[in-house]
Parts: structure tokens; C-alpha cells; sequence
């Protein structure tokens, strides 16, 4: 076994996982090449300093780059492990592009050697392991490729990624995985990488139950939200505290039902059910219907803050938050950004947005009217709130700043708010004077 020290990485992509993993490889001891097509994302890495927010990278991207075990790159080289960590987007009709991974795939195979070790870490419909082994068998023709009858010179794997943003650097280590390799062989080769630096169980299985075990951890959290969801939009037509109905649910000891929100945002749960549905569209109308549940619930939210706004003329409006989720700085399909875009479209610069993860509005806002401003400020000078994201920071706002506001809560985080839902069949708020 190649010492950590001499352990050569290769990191493809360095975005939300394919950075924090190469740090988490660098800081074992071994030599990590992080590989990025932008330039800017290169220099940041190179500086020691990091493009994305989450908790205690920076420090861990410092000391790494400055003893030397981590630098970044535009172009590939040679390594005894390729970690591909790239995008894999929705393309037309809900259809997986997997071109980033084959893209990727293509540069290792320009160095790929005897010896070597290729895993897939990114989010992929079901095959796309074996099609890097395609592709890297038509591109190495001078290479066994596993599976080959008389032994292999090199391994593919699959290896999911499933850590939480704002955790990542705990579950990276922490979580179990789930190591797919295209031959047992191959499995047992990427093994022996994970247990460098994963604390969790690592289980072996096939390239194929992998892919599908990661898209069914994803779609399962779509599915048990949109349950949430769909219970709150019943609550709203019964006049009932949907967040009450759940916790008092949650007393039974088989119930465990996920919280409501403005819907489900992220590059993870709202994009991977659809893999699933793409494999298997007559097998999958409750997955694509959860996704259809959640996505109309922000559809939803909007109806319900346009009614609350126009029952109130000439009142300023704070959106409370544009992340997709709680503590992060990560806007990928959020929700609260595309309800708070509609707002800001609709009723202009009555609209003030509060993000203490933005330093400047995104780019959907162009023209809008509406501007950034902090929530001291929101609280001084708008009558209506619309809670979108549960940052901490909004948490913490005591009943006594905000008892007078007309408030839309789509968080229920704020259980004391005085205020309660009408039962018409329009969702509209009536508040309680
Ligand atoms: N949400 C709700 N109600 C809930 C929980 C979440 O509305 O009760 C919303 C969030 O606000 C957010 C969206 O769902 O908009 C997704 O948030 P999340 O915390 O459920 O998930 P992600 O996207 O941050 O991370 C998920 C995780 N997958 C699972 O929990 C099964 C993570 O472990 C994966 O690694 C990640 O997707 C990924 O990269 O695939």
C-alpha cells in the first residue's frame, strides 16, 4: 500500500464537495492536485483562501495549501487516485446530463496508468460508471480494463457524496459510504482509499446499487417533504398550525414527519428524484409527483404573500432570507430566492430583502426595484414579513420586535406569532388584530 505520504490525488472539480474532499485527502498527508475549469476558483484555492462558505474550511484550505499537501489547477497530471467531483445537471425534460463526468472522465484517461484508481463521487443516473468504464476502455486501448478476463491494470468505482451543507467536514469523515465498484476488485481498491480518511463503515456492493442507493436517499427526503408540504396546504384550508398538527404527530413513536417549507431547494433534492424518474417514468408517479408537490408549494407561497401584501397597501415588505436553506450561503434553486424574485417583481422597491449570506442581490433582482438591506433595518421600517429561510439570525427575533408585524411564516419559526390562518380556499392570510 502506497504510504499517505506518497499517495497521489487528483480532486475533479472544486466545488461544494470536490473541495472539502480534497482538503480532507490533503490534510492525511498525501499529495492533492484540485482540478477546476475556472481560473478564478484555481487562483483562490492556490492563495490558501476558499470560493464557498462552509463551516471551518477556510482554516483547514490554509493550512493545507501552506504545507503544501493541497494546490489547484486548470490542467490534469498524472496520480495514483482520480477523484471526479463535477456537476451533473437537469438538462431538457428533466434528463440527467452527465457530459461534465464523460468530459472529466476523458482528461484522466489522458494519464491514467497501471495501477490506478478512478472513482465517481458525483450524483448520477444509474450506469454512468459503467459508461466512464466505456469510455476509458475506448480511450486506453493499452490498458486492461477492469472486468477484462486475464485481470485489469486499473479500478473504477462509484462512491456517493452525502454530506449536509454547513456539515460537510464532519460527515465527510463521519457518514458511512457506500463504495460501488464496476468488479468486487474494483470495490475493494477505492476501500482501501476511503478508509484513509473515513471514520464511518464503508460497505462494498456494485457500481450500479450504488448510483440507485444515492438517487433513493434523495428522493426519499423529496417524498417524506412533500408530505409536509401537502399537510400544510391542508392546515391552511382548515384554519389549523400545520407545525402543531407535526409535532404532536411526531408523539407517536412511528411518526416522524419533515417540516413544511417555501418549497425544496438545492442542487441535491430538488434535481436527483428526476434521475430516478428519467430511468423509469411509468414506475415513478410518486416520485415525480412529490417533486411536482413541493415545487408547486412555492408557487403557493407566492399566491399567499401577494394576497397578504395587497391587503396591505403602501406597507414595506422584508423578505426574510434567499438561501435554500438554513446557515448557508448557497442560493442553487432556493425557493425563498424565487419567491421573493416573483415579490420584488410584482410590487418593486415596497420589497426589502434581508440575507446575511448576501453581499449584493443576485442577479434575478436586476431592475426589480427591491434592495438589500439588514434585519435591524427591516425591523425599524417594514409592517409586513415574509419568513422564507430559518437562518439562526432570524430565529432570534424576539416576539416584542415583531408582535405588531403582519407576518407570513413559512418556516414556523416564529410558534408565538400572533396570527392565524384563514380557512378560505385561496390559502389568503386574515391576521388577528
Ligand atoms: N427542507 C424542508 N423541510 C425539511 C427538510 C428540508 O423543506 O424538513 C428543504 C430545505 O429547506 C432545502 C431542501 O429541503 O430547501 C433540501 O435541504 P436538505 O437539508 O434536506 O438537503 P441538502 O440538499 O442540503 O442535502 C441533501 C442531503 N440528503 C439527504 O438528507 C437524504 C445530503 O445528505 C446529501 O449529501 C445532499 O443532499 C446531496 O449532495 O445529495
Amino acid at each position: 500500500m502506497i504510504s499517505d505520504v506518497e499517495l497521489k490525488v487528483v480532486v475533479l472539480g472544486l466545488g461544494y464537495i470536490g473541495l472539502p474532499t480534497a482538503a480532507v485527502i490533503a490534510r492525511t498527508g498525501a499529495q492533492v492536485l484540485g482540478i477546476d475549469v475556472h481560473q478564478s476558483v484555481v487562483d483562490t484555492v492556490n492563495s490558501g483562501k476558499v470560493h464557498i462558505e462552509e463551516v471551518d474550511l477556510d482554516g483547514l484550505v490554509s493550512g493545507v495549501v501552506a504545507r503544501g499537501n493541497l494546490r489547484a489547477a486548470t490542467l490534469i497530471e498524472p496520480a495514483d487516485v482520480f477523484v471526479i467531483a463535477v456537476p451533473t445537471p437537469l438538462g431538457e425534460n428533466h434528463e440527467p446530463n452527465i457530459g461534465y463526468v464523460l468530459k472529466a472522465a476523458t482528461n484522466v484517461a489522458a494519464v491514467l496508468k497501471a495501477g490506478d484508481t478512478v472513482i465517481l463521487e458525483s450524483t448520477s443516473p444509474v450506469g454512468t460508471t459503467e459508461q466512464v468504464r466505456d469510455l476509458l476502455t475506448r480511450l486506453r486501448p493499452d490498458l486492461k480494463a477492469p472486468g477484462n478476463t486475464d485481470g485489469a491494470d486499473y479500478a473504477i468505482a462509484y462512491c456517493p457524496e452525502r454530506v449536509l451543507p454547513g456539515r460537510i467536514l464532519v460527515e465527510l469523515i463521519d457518514n458511512d459510504r457506500v463504495i460501488g465498484g464496476i468488479t468486487p476488485r474494483c470495490a475493494r481498491k477505492a476501500l482501501g482509499f476511503y478508509r484513509r480518511f473515513v471514520r464511518g463503515a464503508c460497505v462494498t456492493t456494485t457500481a450500479r446499487a450504488a448510483e440507485m442507493t444515492k438517487l433513493t436517499e434523495n428522493a426519499f427526503r423529496d417524498v417524506n417533504i412533500a408530505f409536509a408540504n401537502e399537510l400544510s396546504l391542508i392546515a391552511d384550508t382548515m384554519g389549523v398550525d400545520v407545525w402543531e398538527v407535526i409535532r404532536l404527530a411526531n408523539r407517536h413513536p412511528r411518526v416522524n414527519i419533515l417540516q413544511p417549507g417555501p418549497g425544496v431547494g438545492g442542487h441535491c433534492i430538488a434535481v436527483d428524484p428526476w434521475f430516478l424518474v428519467a430511468a423509469d417514468r411509468a414506475n415513478t408517479p410518486l416520485i415525480r409527483t412529490a417533486r411536482e408537490v413541493n415545487d408547486r408549494k412555492t408557487d403557493h407561497v407566492i399566491a399567499q404573500a401577494a394576497a397578504l401584501i395587497e391587503s396591505m397597501p403602501g406597507a414595506s415588505i422584508a423578505c426574510l432570507g434567499l438561501a435554500f436553506k438554513a446557515n448557508i450561503d448557497d442560493f442553487r434553486e432556493s425557493p425563498a430566492l424565487k419567491v421573493a424574485a416573483a415579490l420584488a417583481e410584482r410590487f418593486g422597491s415596497r420589497v426589502k430583502i434581508v440575507e446575511p449570506y448576501a453581499v449584493m442581490l443576485p442577479a434575478e433582482f436586476d431592475g426589480a426595484g427591491a434592495h438589500l438591506i439588514d434585519l435591524d433595518s427591516a425591523i425599524e421600517s417594514c409592517s409586513v414579513m415574509v419568513v422564507l429561510v430559518d437562518h439562526d439570525l432570524f430565529r432570534s427575533v424576539p416576539l416584542e420586535e415583531r408582535s405588531r408585524k403582519h407576518v407570513l411564516d413559512t418556516r414556523g419559526i416564529w410558534p408565538d406569532q400572533p396570527q392565524r390562518r384563514s380557512p378560505d380556499a385561496a390559502g389568503a392570510l386574515r391576521l388577528a388584530s
